[in-house]
């Protein structure tokens, strides 16, 4: 008889500017190993995204170390894939590291010279096999062309995985990277999946997402559910996380001003509520006033008075009519722009100028390229075109464009022509 955890979505470094958040988040990964070493598992299984990014600050490195080393000096083995979070395709990640250290196993195992992924055979007998989550749809690619090694069929055995499953994901999840059921090889016991930040129980086909042990951002908090699985003898049981509380409060402030909005706010001091962690959501368009004129942070602070360790403040969706955002509904992210360069920018020059800018600061990281070069990379290419402000004012780059125009047959495949932000004239 086995008995294991399935965690996943741990995010550990995630809140990095609510030290209260990142430390809840610490504390929440932490009691899941704690349970896992208390129930006497035989092994923990880790579907990716232990840290929130791929390189984390050297105190997080530290206290998941000592976390993870608890379970292992218990004896208890811990499996890992990559997480989409976790990963990069430049450099060794800090999962390698670990790996290198022994304090946990990776379990993608490739079959030199061949595209065959093997069977890793942990101590109790059941054999575990696993694909890491990648970003840009890099790990979809590797369903289709990977060779799974498949268990024997009396074997007991999990497959790892950190990728949505396009029939189980949620209508929230806005994100095309999936891959159908049929994709996922045959014959394991138990899928374990980590990416999808919510729980997901799926016995008819033994497909299961245990979602975080805390959240990474605002969205996940809102959530009501965080925890793991424990697995004995193949019988699922999520363990929930009750603390810490989390209180969510939301203010409509459509239409109000901002003495009003002032005076619901106020409202909030007044009444009793409890919990450790609040999350304050205001939306809305002001009818007079900037959201600016609001001392968010004064809110905050006597919000905390009340005996909240943390307010998190989310107020992405206030605004105020002079600034109100400018809403567009094409879906394509070119034509969306265009709109967006003509209803808000009068002169053609500036138009094309702006175009041209944002084409810059749109250029993809190239792989291998560290981060440091490709930052030093656009900026010197937007600056390069920011020096030229002037040239497009004055209509030397139009000559040049046109000429070049002229020149040319057509457009290389996949650019935007400077004429198609010309208004149509
Ligand atoms: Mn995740």
């Amino acid at each position: 008889m086995v008995k294991f955890a399935h965690i996943a979505d741990c995010h550990l470094g995630a809140f990095g500017r609510d030290p209260k958040l990142r430390e809840y988040n610490l504390k929440a990964f932490e009691r899941s190993i704690d349970i896992s070493i208390e129930r006497d598992v035989d092994f923990i299984v880790i579907a990716g995204d232990l840290f929130h990014n791929p390189h984390p600050d050297m105190d997080v490195v530290n206290r998941a170390v000592q976390i993870l080393m608890k379970a292992r000096r218990e004896g208890i083995r811990i499996y890992s894939v990559y997480g989409s979070h976790d990963f990069n395709i430049a450099r060794a990640s800090l999962i390698d590291v670990l790996e290198s250290a022994e304090v946990f196993k990776k379990v993608v195992n490739y079959l030199e010279g061949e595209n065959r992924l093997t069977l890793e055979e942990d101590r109790s007998g059941v054999s575990i096999a696993g694909l890491s989550g990648r970003k840009n749809r890099a790990d979809v690619s590797y369903f289709e062309s990977i060779d799974f090694s498949l268990p024997e069929e009396d074997d007991e055995s999990i497959f790892v995985f950190h990728t949505p499953i396009a029939e189980l994901k949620p209508a929230e999840i806005h994100e095309e990277r999936s891959v159908p059921v049929s994709s996922l090889p045959e014959g394991f016991d138990y899928y374990a999946g980590g990416h999808i930040h919510k729980k997901i129980v799926d016995d008819e086909r033994s497909i299961y997402y245990p979602g975080p042990t805390f959240g990474a951002n605002y969205t996940d908090l809102e959530r009501d559910e965080r925890g793991f699985f424990i697995v004995d003898d193949w019988e699922i049981e999520y363990v929930a996380f009750e603390e810490p509380k989390i209180v969510l409060k939301r203010i409509d402030a459509e239409g109000l001003n901002v003495e009003e909005l002032e005076e619901r706010l106020e409202a909030l001091y007044e009444r009793e509520i409890e919990g450790d962690i609040l999350l304050l959501k205001v939306k809305g368009t002001l009818a007079q006033g900037e959201p600016s004129n609001i001392d968010f942070n004064e809110v905050k602070r006597r919000l905390k008075d009340q005996g909240f360790e943390t307010v998190y403040l989310n107020r992405r969706e206030l605004e105020g009519k002079e600034l109100e955002r400018v809403k567009v509904k094409e879906e394509e992210e070119e034509k969306m722009e265009q709109r967006l360069f003509e209803e808000n920018i009068d002169e053609t020059w500036a138009r094309r100028f702006g175009a041209d800018l944002l084409d810059i600061l749109k250029t993809e990281k190239e792989d291998g390229e560290t981060e440091n070069d490709y930052e030093e990379r656009i900026w010197e290419e937007a600056w390069h075109l920011i020096r030229k402000r002037d040239e497009y004012e004055e209509g030397i780059e139009e000559k040049k464009v046109a000429e070049e125009e002229r020149s040319s047959a057509r457009e290389p495949e996949g650019q935007i022509s400077l004429v198609d932000f010309g208004g149509g004239k």
